[in-house]
Parts: C-alpha cells; sequence; structure tokens
C-alpha cells in the first residue's frame, strides 16, 4: 500500500503528535488488584447477558501487567504520544468516601515513566465510561448533582500526583455516547432507559440523558476550574474534552435536509462543546427543548467560560441525514421530544455512504474527517483540534485464521484515507495538533466483548501474545514518513 502523501513534504505541522488511544477498562484487567475498588463496569460486565460473548474486563489485555511491553510496542511504531484512562476506582476505590489507593497511584506512576523514558509524552483522560460503583449506589452516578464533587475530588487527585509529567488532561471521553447508551438506550451501565427507546426496568430516556449531561458538562467545568486555578501555571499543560464526532451529511440539498443535518450535529456533538466553550447549550436545542433543557446557573456559566484549551474529537465515520420534522423518523418515536428530529442512515436508495466494515455503524467516508473537522473550526473559531481516536473495527469469522487478522489491509488503507483527509483540513488552515490511532491493541469491546478488533497488534485471547498487523508497519511507516519536518521536544 503506498503512502498517500508521495513525495510531497509532511502537511503536518511542527510538534504534530501522533499516537495510539486506549481506555483503562478495555485494557488492564488487574480488577480487584492491589486494592482497586468495583466499578460499573465490573457490576455490570459481570451481569448474564449484558456482553455478547459473556466476556469482561477481570483480565482484559492484562496491560496492567504488561504495560512494559505495551509501552516496546509503541516505541517500535514510533509513536509521539500515548493516549491511556485513568481507572477512577484504582486510585479511589470508593470515590471520595474512601482513602486514596497508593498502590494504584503507583501503577500510573510506573506507567507515566516508562513512557517518558522512551520519549513517549501521555495523554490521559480522567474518565473514559468507568466511575467507582461506590457513587452509583450511593447517588445514582451522573443523575446527582453529587457527582460533581465526586469527580473534582478524583481530578485534583490526578493533577497533584501526576501533572508534573502530564501535560495534556481529557475530562471525559465521548460524553454525548455515555449518556446515549447509559440513559437512552440501556446498554451501558447504569442503563436505564424507558420505552420504545430500550428495555430496561427502570429509566425515562426522554428526560435523565440531559440531566447526566448537565451533570457531566459541571463536572469538566469543575475540574478545569481546579487545574487553571491550582495547577496550571505551574505545571504548564493543556485541558480539554473528547466528544465523539460523527460528520452528518444532509442526504439531499434541500434546505429541509440541510436543516435536519444541523439539528444531528447539534443534538450530539455541540450539545457538549458549546457549554464548554460558549457557556450556554445550542440555540436549536433551547428552542426545541425549552424548559426542559436543564439551564446553568450565573456561576455555572462563569465557570464554564473558563473554556477548554481543546477539543479532541472520535471520528470513525459518517451518517446521511434526512429531514422527518414533518412525519414519523422511525416506529413509535413520533411522539418524543428528541425524537422525530431528523433520520439518520448509513444508505441513501440502498447505496452505502462508503465501503461497509463488519462493524453496522462504521462505514468508510474518509471526506468526513474534513468535514467534521472543518465545521468544528468555524463554530469555534479554530480552536486547537486533536483527532483523539480513529480506527477500523473486523470482527474474527468463525473459521478465520491470526493471518487472515494480520493481513488488515483494510484498516491500513482506512488510515491512510482518513489522514489524507485530515491534511486537506490541516492545509486549508484548521488548527490540528495531533492523531490517535484507535488502538495499539485488539481489546475489549464494551457490550461486543472480544468479538470486535480494532488493534494494530492482533492479541491472541487465550495466551495473551500481541502481534503486529500490517497496519502497525504501515502507521510505523507513515510516521517516519512524517517525521523528517518535525520537531521533537527532547
Ligand atoms: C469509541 N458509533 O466508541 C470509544 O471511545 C472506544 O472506547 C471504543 O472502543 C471505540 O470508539 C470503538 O468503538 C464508539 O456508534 C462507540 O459511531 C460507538 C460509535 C463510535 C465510537
Amino acid at each position: 500500500l503506498k503512502q498517500s502523501f508521495g513525495n510531497n513534504p509532511s502537511p503536518f505541522p511542527p510538534n504534530f503528535l501522533f499516537g495510539t488511544a486506549s481506555a483503562a477498562y478495555q485494557y488492564e484487567g488487574g480488577y480487584l488488584s492491589d486494592g482497586k475498588g468495583l466499578n460499573n463496569w465490573d457490576v455490570y460486565t459481570h451481569k448474564p447477558g449484558n456482553v455478547v460473548d459473556g466476556s469482561n474486563g477481570d483480565i482484559a489485555l492484562d496491560h496492567y501487567h504488561r504495560y512494559l511491553e505495551d509501552i516496546d510496542l509503541m516505541a517500535s511504531l514510533g509513536v509521539d504520544s500515548y493516549r491511556f484512562s485513568i481507572s477512577w476506582a484504582r486510585i479511589l476505590p470508593k470515590g471520595r468516601f474512601g482513602n486514596v489507593n497508593l498502590a494504584g497511584i503507583h501503577f500510573y506512576n510506573k506507567l507515566i515513566n516508562a513512557l517518558m523514558l522512551k520519549g513517549i509524552q501521555p495523554f490521559v483522560t480522567l474518565n473514559h465510561i468507568d466511575l467507582p460503583q461506590e457513587m452509583e449506589d450511593r447517588y445514582g452516578s451522573w443523575l446527582s448533582p453529587e457527582s460533581q464533587l465526586d469527580f473534582a475530588y478524583f481530578a485534583d487527585l490526578c493533577f497533584q500526583s501526576f501533572g508534573d509529567r502530564v501535560k495534556y488532561w481529557i475530562t471525559f471521553n465521548e460524553p454525548n455516547f455515555q449518556v446515549k447508551f447509559g440513559y437512552r438506550v440501556g446498554t451501558f451501565p447504569p442503563s436505564r432507559c424507558s420505552f420504545p427507546f430500550g428495555n430496561c426496568t427502570d429509566g425515562d430516556s426522554e428526560n435523565e440523558p440531559f440531566i447526566a449531561a448537565q451533570n457531566i458538562i459541571l463536572s469538566h467545568a469543575a475540574a478545569v476550574n481546579i487545574y487553571r486555578s491550582k495547577y496550571q501555571a505551574k505545571q504548564g499543560g493543556s485541558i480539554g474534552i473528547v466528544v465523539n464526532g460523527a460528520w452528518f451529511e444532509p442526504i439531499s440539498n434541500s434546505i429541509a435536509d440541510k436543516l435536519a443535518a444541523q439539528r444531528a450535529q447539534s443534538f450530539t456533538i455541540d450539545w457538549f462543546l458549546d457549554p464548554v466553550v460558549f457557556g450556554r447549550y445550542p440555540p436549536v436545542m433551547q428552542s426545541i427543548l425549552g424548559s426542559t433543557l436543564p439551564e446553568f446557573s450565573k456561576t455555572e456559566k462563569e465557570m464554564l467560560k473558563k473554556g477548554v484549551d481543546f477539543i479532541g474529537i472520535n471520528h470513525y465515520t459518517s451518517y446521511y441525514v434526512q429531514d422527518c420534522m414533518f412525519s414519523v423518523c422511525e416506529p413509535g418515536t413520533g411522539t418524543s421530544r428528541t425524537e422525530g428530529l431528523w433520520r439518520q442512515n448509513s444508505q441513501k436508495n440502498g447505496i452505502p455512504i462508503g465501503e461497509p466494515t463488519d462493524v453496522e455503524w462504521l462505514h468508510v467516508y474518509p471526506r468526513g474527517m474534513e468535514k467534521i473537522i472543518t465545521y468544528l473550526k468555524k463554530r469555534y473559531n479554530n480552536i486547537p483540534m486533536i483527532i483523539t481516536e480513529n480506527g477500523y473495527g473486523e470482527v474474527t469469522k468463525p473459521n478465520s485464521t491470526i493471518e487472515d487478522s494480520l493481513q488488515d489491509t483494510r484498516r491500513a488503507k482506512y488510515m491512510a484515507g482518513y489522514l489524507d483527509s485530515l491534511s486537506t483540513a490541516i492545509r486549508k488552515g484548521a488548527d490540528v495538533r495531533g492523531y490517535f490511532a484507535w488502538s495499539l491493541l485488539d481489546n475489549f469491546e464494551w457490550e461486543f466483548g472480544f468479538t470486535r478488533r480494532f488493534g494494530l497488534h492482533h492479541v491472541d485471547l487465550k495466551t495473551l501474545a500481541r502481534t503486529p498487523k500490517f497496519s502497525a508497519t504501515w502507521y510505523k511507516n507513515f510516521i517516519a514518513e512524517h517525521a523528517n519536518v518535525k520537531i521533537r521536544d527532547s
């Protein structure tokens, strides 16, 4: 597979970060090891039926014990940075209601130090979906404003413990999907929802996602406030938030479809970014939801105005969007306040927006990268952006061999296309500072367990042996080719 940029000088700016991304629950294992507390995913995956293959993250990839080996894999790729998340319950087993688990702090110190010895910058997500079960049991986690106190406490501990070395902080990963899956369709803990959105025993799909979102946004603001006032001057790092940023392509040139695509964008992405950048919800959400959308108080608005240093975007795919304001979008949802606002689909007249993959939501549409970046550049005044995830998923077929998995030319082609599109956005002036491939290793893919593989390295599920795939070599060459114009920090 040829590099997409030929002999052109790299379109990526100096100090652009190339990296790989991961998340604690999907990688670490070390379930209850060395004083870790129970988290919401431990509890959720241990209930039969919640994960398609009955698997869980008890051992996961055993990154908790094999992190040195994994750092060697990163070093051989030549990445500048590693994005990982901190298991909240590993360092605060009972949230703010118990002690700090020093063994947990010790683990992340070892990880960070080992990365830095190899010249790899730690890029840390505070919350990548998992949280201490204590918060769920005591007060229902994100549905209660108490969650803000817990998140602030956790963030403060992390800045204090690791901020001398960690220069990039992300408060939340994909809060837009966390609240959708946790409180609307119920496929993530605490699996709350109401008919017709999902099949839960309790919940309110029309309202709870907005309440949870409000508490997450304010938790984010509390953490930013602590970082700005207590740590940033001394530590000199930056802080941001990550949203899942699919691109919504109007299915036609009609004004109605264009407006529908804009609504989709606002209800899934701007929902979190407008508050953390402008201190208010998107106007279109305010006008459609009216008084049922929570409001920020004056002090909360002030706190939100402390802003973010960058926005992180997890971009994988694109959808067609069609207007359906005056018809029923999906069966049973026509009377809902929040459904029926647009219809989104991967196809137009039966033709997919891009090459389908084994993963039903993932279609290969590289131009979506340039489009979403350009959209965010305009809306947020070209605030620095980072692609915090981009990747390609495969499902192992019953009779396929490891060799099939290793010959992942489709993954390399996907990355080449999306990086090319990203470079176009950068050439046109977008301020993008980094790109992280999801993911270094095949890993635990939430409710799909180990059935979906997103890794640049194959992981044998019995022995946990890691083997580089074709895409790992491809990414290594790509990084090397673009390193010529890069100025390394150290
Ligand atoms: C992200 N979609 O989730 C998460 O941040 C990762 O933890 C996850 O492993 C990875 O992407 C791959 O799925 C997504 O429906 C979940 O478009 C759903 C979607 C995209 C990303």
